[in-house]
């Protein structure tokens, strides 16, 4: 997912979007954002590099782990709350998911919505996500439901929707991927999203709230290290596509509560002096020890920060649902 035009103002991790792996993150504009992001203060890389086929299967993997609690609190809350969203786009009317991982979710809000005869379209740069959420989704049975593929920028993909016919439309932006935009990237993606549909369509957002510090280390740190491979995986993606010379040895994954911005940072700290080449970037660089490279930044909310954030695109909230255990919300917009 990359709605880069809207989004040129915004830098760094916290500007970056989940980007699926392949297509347009050709080496060339690795190399390119390479050489400009790790020459800033702080050095940082744009979050959407963690997903190549590596980092892909490694977040898959981070879903299941006991602490890091988004991905099956939002799946409850989507499956206890299915009728009152399936209201959104009644029979016959459209869903349309940005980034739709492995189609889990949408599948478990249409299988327990009355959702018959709908049109789901998924918007994804992954070709293998799209295979596999359309594979999950033709399972379903008795639905009499259509199902279109965009492989494309969440920007291209929502352009190129087709006219909507007057059926209602819901688009569904789960798995608090929001949280991956800073927040004046985030208020250009909800924009883009506003201008593609009409009053009276929805928008049902998955967001990440504030809890206390200690479970979002587990969430960000996992004892099991997933994260960290997750994240250092980077420095072995630039090593194998850069002609990079990263010594994965001499780096340390960090994730850092950063109250005040309200979001958890995760970094690479460098765990000595040493000097870096990275060739097909023509980059050379030195870190001190302790020294971090940014690679993501994951805000989390407050239920009304959440409302306030999205409202100014154009949209009224209409409901919000909580798991307050996992401290994770689903809440549903109407376009004004
Ligand atoms: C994809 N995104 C919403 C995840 C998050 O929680 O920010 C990515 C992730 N980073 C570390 N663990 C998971």
């Amino acid at each position: 997912m990359k709605p880069h035009m809207s989004l040129a103002a915004s830098t760094g991790p916290g500007a970056t979007d989940r980007r699926p792996p392949g297509i347009r993150d050709d080496r060339s504009e690795f190399a390119e954002a390479a050489r400009f992001y790790l020459q800033l203060e702080p050095r940082q890389l744009p979050s959407r590099f963690l997903y190549d086929a590596l980092g892909s299967a490694l977040f898959d993997a981070i879903c299941h782990l006991p602490w890091y609690r988004i991905t099956r609190a939002e799946l409850q809350l989507l499956q206890r709350h299915a009728v009152a969203i399936g209201q959104t786009f009644r029979q016959g009317g459209r869903v349309v998911e940005l980034g739709c991982g492995n189609g889990e979710k949408l599948a478990t809000l249409l299988t327990h919505a009355d959702a018959r005869g709908a049109h789901a379209h998924l918007i994804d740069l992954s070709a293998a996500a799209l295979g596999q959420s359309v594979r999950t989704l033709g399972s379903i049975e008795n639905l009499d439901l259509r199902v279109t593929a965009h492989q494309a920028t969440y920007e291209d993909g929502l352009l190129a929707l087709p006219p909507d016919d007057g059926h209602p439309t819901l688009l569904a932006f789960l798995g608090s991927n929001i949280g991956n935009f800073d927040p004046p990237g985030a208020s250009a993606f909800l924009g883009l999203m506003r201008a593609a549909v009409r009053p009276g369509d929805y928008l049902l957002l998955g967001a990440d709230l504030v809890k206390p510090e200690r479970d979002l280390q587990l969430a960000y740190d996992d004892p099991l290290g997933l994260t960290a491979a997750f994240n250092k995986n980077l420095l072995l993606r630039m090593n194998a596509e850069l002609a990079a010379d990263f010594d994965l040895e001499r780096f340390a994954h960090r994730a850092i509560w950063n109250r005040d911005a309200s979001r958890v940072e995760m970094h690479l700290v460098s765990l000595a002096d040493q000097e870096v080449h990275v060739a097909d970037a023509d980059l050379r660089f030195r870190l001190q020890d302790g020294e971090t490279i940014w690679t993501e930044s994951s805000y989390k909310y407050e239920p009304a920060g959440i409302r306030a954030l999205v409202e100014p695109a154009g949209f009224i909230q209409r409901n919000q649902w909580i798991d307050e255990g996992a401290r994770f919300a689903l809440t549903l917009f109407e376009a004004v």
